[in-house]
């Protein structure tokens, strides 16, 4: 194995993680333990071996030409103060700085909307009726996406206006929707489903996206060397593409998987690698792209498959996500989560993985080699996102032959059932949880079918029985204790009456946890909180979906402003944002457009500006005077909450419904004044 080479090389041993001492989680630690038993290398031993280097996490490393890298650490600055440091070039450590952050806001931004590209592509060719295997399922979100993409709904028959047929309007959603990547002129059109407050800030410092792929080339274009040489502007254009992503390319990609696959609904299921069953064919699907995963599931659970699979010898398909792809087909079907981002190895490590089908995004190449040491097949299934290891097979995904393809990915999981070598030993642990709060189920649960809307929201928010909305975004970093950041601020935020609003691998740290129940509000929120969880029926963190949903929140906020008595624009309201343990270049991209819009935002783990103390400011500072929203850092997971929390209540006496908290104590005097 891995390991064995690299003694051979090194003539050390590698390191092994402590697993009481990575991981808060039981069947996590538990998994882990027998990975290291058998001499299965993970992520968490790597994190050991491996440590992050010092300039680059500072963001001051230079690799943008060939004279490099040039390496500019905060040592370096002179003993004086004075900040001399130059790349050969001259770069200084802001340009250097903002030039690499600049490029992970564009990764971010292209994965999310690449992803979005796929799905408007897939809508359209259903609309089209190229493909049987996607229909329409959503007629309502249809109707109100046609609206914010300006196309009509109704049409003229003789001076009346008549509603127009379904299919032609779902082509020409298809069709615009589509154009938002690449169209010649003119800006996003869903900038303007942001509060006008926010809108005209946008158009009036330059940074209205004008089509999604353009504001990704436009970065990759001025970071090349010798181009753009001012840290402001080159963030101005981070807000420009981050703006094009959360308003663009992921708000695009959630509202056409809503129209195709069915908008999220509260529903009830499990997480935890403990989902696994011993005695069924175990899938597990794991990636961002809910296309194929809804014909999995399809198949999963046909007669058809069911009784190959009783023929095998197992008593039925059990189906599993991780990470992303995980939340889409939980959210929609009730599949439970297997896990996130850092229990991707340790599905394997059970032994009872039948098959994992991974697509694009947060897919460890490792998985090949710990595949290699059980049955698991390994099967990718994008054009993009292939291995170079021999072990891995490649199904490739295509809409148009979606079922066939899905069938044979099942069929496979299904052969390898009777091939397992290891012995099986699945963790007990999974917990219950309620997900699938889209911004309708919330508005529904809030009003009712008739007087849906966020005014109660507001009305106990006012009152302060709801102190503020917490956004918790983002993923797990080998760097950071695997979810304890994410629950320990949930945590703080629940008591203090702090509602909050999840997605990605934080919902599923949450669900781990079972805080994703009614029941948890009264075992951890304040009692304002408690109180409205128990009557609506809600738990105390509302799970919103994948990371590409984290325009559900943006909607969300949205929302509020409209339902009055909080102000005109996002940033105004009680809100802030988080994301405890982050690490991928998509996060990069959502804070950048969350703190664009206006919300104070707050990282767990480092960002990679600390090199450059004066774009860092900028980013703070200088942002928050701009669009009202702050990039923050904070590591300690309870002064992390409480900056949040600080921030809340910073907003709420800016709005003067900060006394709403205080209890007036009467002393016998004022009683006896008040009876009179
Ligand atoms: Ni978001 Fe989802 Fe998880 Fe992070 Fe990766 S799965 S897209 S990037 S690790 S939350």
């Amino acid at each position: 194995m891995n390991k064995k080479t690299e003694h051979k090389k090194t003539g050390k041993t590698p390191k092994t993680a402590d697993a009481q001492k990575v991981t808060i989680d039981r069947a996590t630690r538990d998994m882990l333990l027998r990975a290291q038993a058998l001499g299965v290398e993970t992520i968490f031993d790597r994190a050991q071996n491996m440590k992050p280097c010092n300039i680059g996490s500072q963001g001051t490393c230079c690799k943008i030409c060939g004279m490099g890298p040039c390496r500019l650490p905060l040592s370096k600055i002179d003993q004086d103060g004075e900040d001399n440091r130059k790349g050969l070039c001259g770069a200084t450590a802001n340009t250097i700085a903002a030039r690499n952050f600049a490029r992970m806001v564009a990764g971010g931004v292209a994965a999310h909307s690449d992803h979005g590209r796929n799905v408007a592509e897939i809508f359209l060719s259903a609309a089209l009726k190229e493909t049987s295997n996607y229909t329409i399922k959503d007629t309502i979100k249809l109707l109100a996406v046609a609206r914010h993409l300006s196309v009509d709904t109704t049409v003229d028959v003789d001076g009346e206006k008549v509603d127009r047929d379904v299919d032609e309007i779902a082509v020409e959603v298809g069709e615009k929707a589509l154009s938002e990547w690449g169209k010649a002129s003119g800006e996003l059109l869903y900038l303007k489903r942001a509060p006008e407050t926010l809108y005209e800030k946008w158009q009036k410092n330059g940074v209205l996206p004008r089509n999604i792929d353009r504001e990704i080339v436009d970065i990759m274009h001025r970071t090349h060397m010798g181009v753009d040489q001012d840290y402001v502007n080159i963030t101005r254009q981070c807000t420009r593409a981050a703006l094009a992503d959360g308003w663009g390319g992921s708000m695009l990609a959630t509202d056409l998987q809503d129209i195709l696959f069915g908008t999220p609904y509260p529903l009830e299921t499990q997480a935890n690698l403990g989902i696994l069953k011993e005695d069924h064919v175990n899938i597990i699907v794991h990636g961002h792209e809910p296309a194929l995963s809804e014909m999995i599931v399809a198949v999963a659970q046909s007669e058809e498959m069911l009784s190959y699979a009783a023929q095998k010898g197992a008593k039925g398909i059990q189906l599993g996500g991780i990470c992303c792809t995980a939340n889409e087909i939980l959210q929609r079907h009730g599949v439970p989560a297997a896990g996130g981002f850092l229990q991707q190895e340790l599905v394997i490590v059970t032994g009872a993985c039948d098959a994992m089908i991974v697509d694009v995004q947060c897919v460890f190449q490792n998985l090949a080699n710990v595949a290699k040491c059980f049955h698991t097949k390994l099967i990718t299934t994008n054009p993009i996102a292939k291995m170079e290891q021999n072990n891995v097979l490649h199904i490739e995904f295509d809409e148009h032959h979606a079922l066939e393809d899905a069938q044979r990915i099942v069929k496979a999981a299904v052969d390898n059932f009777e091939n397992r070598d290891a012995e099986v030993m699945i963790p007990q642990e999974k917990a219950t949880q309620i997900a699938g709060f889209s911004v309708e189920a919330i508005e529904y649960h809030l009003g009712g079918t008739f007087r849906g809307s966020f005014y109660t929201l507001n009305d106990n928010i006012i009152n302060g029985r709801i102190r503020g909305i917490a956004g918790l975004v983002g993923c797990n970093n080998a760097r950071t204790k695997h979810n304890e950041n994410h629950i320990t601020i949930i945590k703080e935020l629940i008591k203090n009456d702090v509602i909050v609003l999840s997605t990605g691998c934080n919902a599923i740290a949450c669900a781990t946890e079972g805080l994703l129940t009614p029941e948890s509000a009264a075992a951890y929120c304040g009692p304002g909180l408690a109180e409205i969880c128990e009557t609506v029926g809600i738990p105390p963190v509302l799970h919103m979906g994948s990371c590409v949903d984290n325009s559900r929140l943006l909607l969300a906020a949205t929302k509020v402003v409209e339902a009055g008595g909080l102000g005109n624009d996002i940033c105004d309201l009680p809100l802030a944002g988080s994301a405890p343990e982050w690490m991928s270049e998509k996060a990069i991209s959502i804070g950048h457009y969350f703190v664009s819009s206006g919300v104070y935002t707050v990282f767990g783990y480092g960002i990679p500006t600390s090199g450059a103390p004066v774009f860092h400011n900028h980013l703070s500072r200088d942002m928050a005077k701009i669009y009202g929203g702050m990039w923050d850092v904070e590591p300690d997971p309870v002064a992390h909450a409480r900056k949040m929390i600080a921030h809340i209540d910073k907003k709420r006496q800016e709005l003067g419904i900060d006394r709403a908290r205080e209890r007036v104590l009467m002393d016998m005097a004022s009683r006896q004044a008040l009876e009179a």
